[in-house]
């Protein structure tokens, strides 16, 4: 990474092609003001950068990491393996299972590596931010009244429709 500045978050997907979804949860953390980054990384394509990925977001305080990946989607496990810090994992909708293959991969981790599993896709990677940010407000009072706020606008929003 090119820039040395502390986050609470990083958000890692497995391709150039889950930005689509994920800018959704990248928008959420941007809304609580949540410091964070966000790459495009394969694990099992660039092994290296992901491990360096992994080293450089825990020098700059990384307290939630939040992996997103389609198909087999090991980069969520992958990300888990290598750190201690709390990891999200989104599915993505992918070429022949509408994310039910990521859904299951992700959420069936070995006993003894855990990842928080989310719902498939744009709501998946909106609750991860969302969950991230409550993670990071446990000790963090300017994220919890960001979280607060938020819960509190989304109660109070009311469409009116056309009658
Ligand atoms: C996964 O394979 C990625 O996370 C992405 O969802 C999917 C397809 O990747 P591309 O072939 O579009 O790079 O690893």
């Amino acid at each position: 990474m090119s820039d040395s500045k502390p986050i609470d978050v990083a958000v890692l997907m497995g391709s150039p092609s889950d930005w689509d979804t994920m800018q959704h949860g990248r928008a959420m953390l941007d809304e609580l003001g949540i410091p964070h980054v966000c790459r495009a990384i394969s694990a099992p394509r660039q092994p290296g950068q992901r491990h360096a990925f992994n080293n450089d977001a825990t020098d700059r305080g990384c307290k939630v990491f939040i992996g997103a990946a389609g198909g087999a989607a090991h980069l969520p496990g992958v990300l888990a393996s290598s750190t201690d810090k709390p990891v999200l994992g989104v599915p993505m909708k992918g070429w022949s299972t509408a994310g039910v293959d990521a859904l299951m991969s992700i959420a069936q981790m070995p006993g003894g590596v855990p990842v928080g599993c989310l719902a498939i896709g744009k709501a998946g990677a909106k609750n991860a931010a969302i969950l991230a940010a409550q993670i990071v407000a446990v000790g963090n009072e300017d994220a919890r009244n960001a979280v607060l706020a938020f819960r509190k606008a989304q109660s109070e929003k009311i469409t009116e429709l056309p009658s």
